[in-house]
């Protein structure tokens, strides 16, 4: 969670300068959700991701240097710059791309998921898709088809109650997105996405149920993002209170975490902090490597665009 919330400040930091190019969705105070299910998952299970897509990288096990490199669009990036923010993938962890198309991820995991099932394997397929991704009509065909089949996959909803500036209130008539599983045959959970262990406990039954061949199960994480749809300070839209950001402020995912892992006895505030300061390394790191390397040349333009066997 930690180096998601550093990766992003600094890419927020980036993005506000001008260093990077293009528009970033930054993942903060969604933290808890990425970590909470990635935790379940293995190296070889595949997850698909969105435009808000770092964080899910991040804890699929991205690393920093290609993903900053990734960001400026530097030859050196998980998809050797031609990727960005918003496409980046790394397929030998098993992240099958963020994607710029609202609701694209879910036909993409059920293709994972049924890959997974016809292959006889044991592995999952996550899909992570907002609350204004669900009412794409890809959300609802993939739905369907996973749960006809029983395929491992998990539809993970971060209901984060906006679509772009759109309250969740004015994109659609119901309160929790979790109540369409019932509409496909499959179970429909609901969990505090700013608790990570919550996250953790719901996806770990949700995983069990996947690979032990009882089919995909919807969960719905409730989480809010700390800054604008696109940036930090984005666009200066008035469609959320600062009251509302401060209250959600006030259950930061990282600080519930630490002052619970604090009381337990599990991890000390002292020792949290030094690994703050040690993902700051990674990041400030990460950052140079990202500037000190080279643009992709003209000629390799159309390398790697398509599959070539
Ligand atoms: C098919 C499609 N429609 C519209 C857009 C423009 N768009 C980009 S992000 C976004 C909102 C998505 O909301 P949600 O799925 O809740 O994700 P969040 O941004 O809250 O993480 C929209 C409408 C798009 N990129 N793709």
């Amino acid at each position: 969670m930690v180096r998601i919330r550093i990766f992003e400040e600094e890419a927020g930091k980036l993005m506000e300068n001008g260093k990077v190019p293009g528009a970033l969705h930054l993942y903060v105070g969604q933290e808890a959700v990425a970590a909470g299910v990635m935790v379940n998952l293995n190296d070889d299970d595949q997850i698909t991701s969105t435009h808000r897509g770092h964080g899910h990288l991040v804890a699929k096990g991205g690393e920093f240097k290609p993903m900053y490199a990734e960001l400026f669009g530097r030859s050196t990036g998980y998809c050797k710059g031609k990727g960005g923010s918003m496409h980046i993938s790394n397929l030998d962890v098993g992240m099958l791309g963020a994607n710029g198309i609202v609701g694209a991820g879910p036909p993409i995991a059920v293709g994972a998921g049924f890959s997974n099932k016809y292959r006889g394997t044991k592995q999952v397929a996550a899909t992570f898709f907002g609350d204004g991704a669900s009412n794409e009509g890809a959300f609802h065909e993939a739905a369907n088809m996973a749960a006809l089949y029983k395929l491992p996959v998990l539809f993970v909803c971060e209901n984060n109650g906006y679509g772009e500036y759109t309250s969740q209130a004015n994109h659609q008539a119901i309160k929790d997105v979790a109540d369409r599983a019932a509409g496909y045959g499959m179970p429909g959970v609901i969990a505090d996405g700013m608790d990570a262990v919550a996250v953790y406990e719901a996806t770990a039954e949700a995983v069990a149920r996947a690979r032990s061949g009882g089919g995909p199960t919807l969960l719905e994480f409730k989480t809010y993002r700390f800054y604008d749809h696109v940036g930090v300070r984005g666009m200066g839209m008035a469609y959320r209170t600062d009251e509302e950001v401060a209250a959600w402020k006030k259950r930061d995912p990282i600080v519930l975490l630490e002052e619970r892992m604090a009381s337990l006895g599990v991890m000390s505030r002292e020792e949290a902090k030094a690994v703050h300061e040690r993902v700051k390394t990674d990041a400030a790191e990460g950052i140079a490597f990202a500037e000190a390397s080279p643009f992709p040349t003209p000629d390799q333009l159309t390398e790697d665009v398509y599959y070539v066997r």
